[in-house]
């Protein structure tokens, strides 16, 4: 017999947090502990014998051991035949868009997303489902109450074949296609974006620096930006994926891509730079000297997305996350269309693509995509904003600058306060709940309560219903903060305090974010008691 039944015991609290279940490798590596959470998924699906899984991760460490593992649970299990990228590679989106294409029936992304990777650093296993997209909360959560009562798995014990060789193999009954990483997805941009126009901007010298991170998206952007649109070699940097991101903390913001961030902001800057994480569904946004929030542009793609081959027929809807800022809000009621806002991670947006309610959506943690799959997709937005470039040849600047006068200036940043106390950070959440019945109308400063409430979410499809998603303080005149915890660190708690002020008037646009933000920025440890019960003074990270 080939298929062995190997006897277990349930590991405490596997369960997916914002985007599947992260934690330490060293925790992946217990005896069990991945075999038990990926026959947690098996057992919570049905109908799928015979049928097509996609696997493939971001080439941190752990991924070929996990994949080598997954595909014999995979064969032991019944599927009839897996897709898997070259050398266990495939993108966050990649893996979505194969999905659709050829109508698999779920997939199984390794990633642990922005995290650093490395024997001492994080892994993580995400599955997602026939749309292509993150498997939504009643799938997460059957998966979840299978870790707890497992009591066996199922394997086998033939060999895996070589990873690197691409082609048609087999493991017992199950087919195994070896496939390019990128080809799929390459062709799919290809028909969004007008890639004659980016060639001709790359002739007239346009320069552009994309950082890979020394995470997945180095292939992709070297296929893409440089062998099919001409950028000059050398474009791409850190392309290599590595095991560890070259020890690097593979999360595109303006701490982490400090790389990209010097080159973007010295003298003979390009004009354009982007960076992507770990799985390559994130983005960064960077004009020479200037650095664009994701939630302009998030607004600023879908106020030109009619300039592009793929969306010249116009968006159905645009969907953001609640803590993403209002611009977006903006240009949906310019456009005539609804503007939704969702609990923070990607599954949330499932149900409004698949019903063509929404065709762009985004995140203000560095998160865009549209209907083209049901993931974030970073290359997919630098290329979006390549082709706006193409069309508008002005800067990158100018373009934001022009969309503030038009639309007027949502002022946002994120403060995250990284790996503080667990206990702490539950006890600042619920002190400040508490407040909550006595905030509205009281004074703080220029700013008074309107409402302050503990966000929740019924999903216009089907109904489900998800509470606790942010506590948010919303302010007359539309300036609110939201405090949330995040559920994808692996390390303590992590505090996240979104800011955000509206500015209408042109002349009055032109502060760094911070200075407008800064009484709010006030406010926020006044209400919350941050520097205090967190202990410390500032935030790790400020975006
Ligand atoms: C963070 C972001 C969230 C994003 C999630 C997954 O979650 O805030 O917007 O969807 O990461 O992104 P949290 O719970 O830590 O705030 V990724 O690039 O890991 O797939
Ligand atoms: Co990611």
């Amino acid at each position: 017999m080939t298929v062995q039944i190997i006897t277990t015991q349930p590991f405490a609290e596997q369960r997916p947090g914002t985007s599947g279940l992260r934690k330490k490798v060293s925790v992946f590596q217990h005896p069990h502990y991945l075999e038990n959470f990926v026959q947690a998924i098996f057992n919570s699906l049905e109908d799928f014998q015979g049928k097509t899984l996609v696997v493939g991760g971001d080439g941190r460490y752990y991924n070929k051991t996990a994949i080598r593992t997954i595909l014999q649970m995979a064969a032991a299990n019944g599927f009839g035949h897996v897709l898997v990228g070259q050398h266990g590679l495939l993108s966050t989106p990649a893996v979505s868009a194969i999905i659709r294409k050829y109508q698999a029936f779920g997939g199984i992304v390794l990633s642990a997303s922005h995290n650093p990777g490395g024997p001492e650093g994080d892994f993580g296993i995400k599955y997602n489902i026939g749309n292509g997209g993150p498997a939504p909360e009643k799938v997460t959560e059957a998966i979840y109450q299978h870790t707890r009562v497992i009591k066996e798995y199922r394997i086998s014990q033939l060999p895996v074949p070589d990873l690197s060789m691409l082609g048609h193999h087999q493991l017992g009954n199950m087919g195994v296609e070896i496939i390019d990483p990128v080809a799929d997805y390459a062709q799919l941009m290809k028909q969004l974006f007008d890639f004659e126009k980016i060639k001709d901007l790359f002739k007239t010298g346009f320069t552009l620096r994309f950082d890979a991170m020394h995470a997945i998206t180095g292939p992709y952007a070297k296929t893409i930006l440089e062998q099919q649109l001409g950028a000059p070699s050398g474009t791409v940097m850190n392309g290599e994926p590595l095991e560890d991101f070259g020890q690097g903390h593979p999360d595109p913001n303006l701490t982490y891509a400090h790389d990209l961030v010097d080159i973007m902001y010295a003298e003979q800057a390009p004009q354009f730079g982007a960076a992507s994480d770990g799985d390559g569904d994130r983005n960064m946004i960077l004009g020479n000297h200037f650095f664009v929030t994701p939630s302009d542009s998030l607004a600023i793609l879908a106020a030109n997305a009619h300039l592009l081959p793929g969306y010249q027929q116009g968006l159905r809807g645009i969907a953001r996350s609640m803590p993403t800022s209002a611009a977006a809000d903006r240009v949906a009621e310019r456009l005539g269309i609804d503007c939704y806002e969702t609990p923070t991670g990607w599954k949330f947006f499932g149900n409004l693509l698949d019903a063509g309610k929404a065709t762009l959506c985004g995140e203000e943690s560095f998160g865009t995509g549209s209907d083209h799959v049901r993931e974030k997709d970073g290359l997919w937005a630098v290329l979006f904003w390549l082709n706006v470039l193409a069309c508008r040849r002005q800067s990158v600047e100018a373009i934001v600058k022009e969309h503030w006068a038009e639309y007027g200036r949502n002022y946002y940043s994120r403060h995250d306060y990284e790996a503080i106390d667990a206990g702490a950070a539950q006890q600042l959440m619920d002190r400040l709940n508490q407040q909550f019945p006595h905030l509205p109308g009281k004074k703080f400063g220029n700013y008074t309560v309107e409402t302050a409430d503990d966000f929740s979410y019924i999903d216009p499809m089907d109904h489900s219903i998800s509470t606790k998603q942010g506590l948010r303080v919303l302010f007359e005149g539309g300036s609110r903060i939201v405090f949330r915890l995040s559920g994808t660190g692996t390390e303590g708690a992590t505090l996240r305090v979104y800011l955000e002020s509206f500015e209408p008037e042109v002349s009055r646009q032109q502060l760094d974010a911070q200075v407008a933000l800064a009484e709010l920025i006030q406010i926020a440890d006044q209400l919350a008691n941050i520097q205090v019960l967190t202990g410390r003074d500032k935030p790790s990270v400020i975006t």
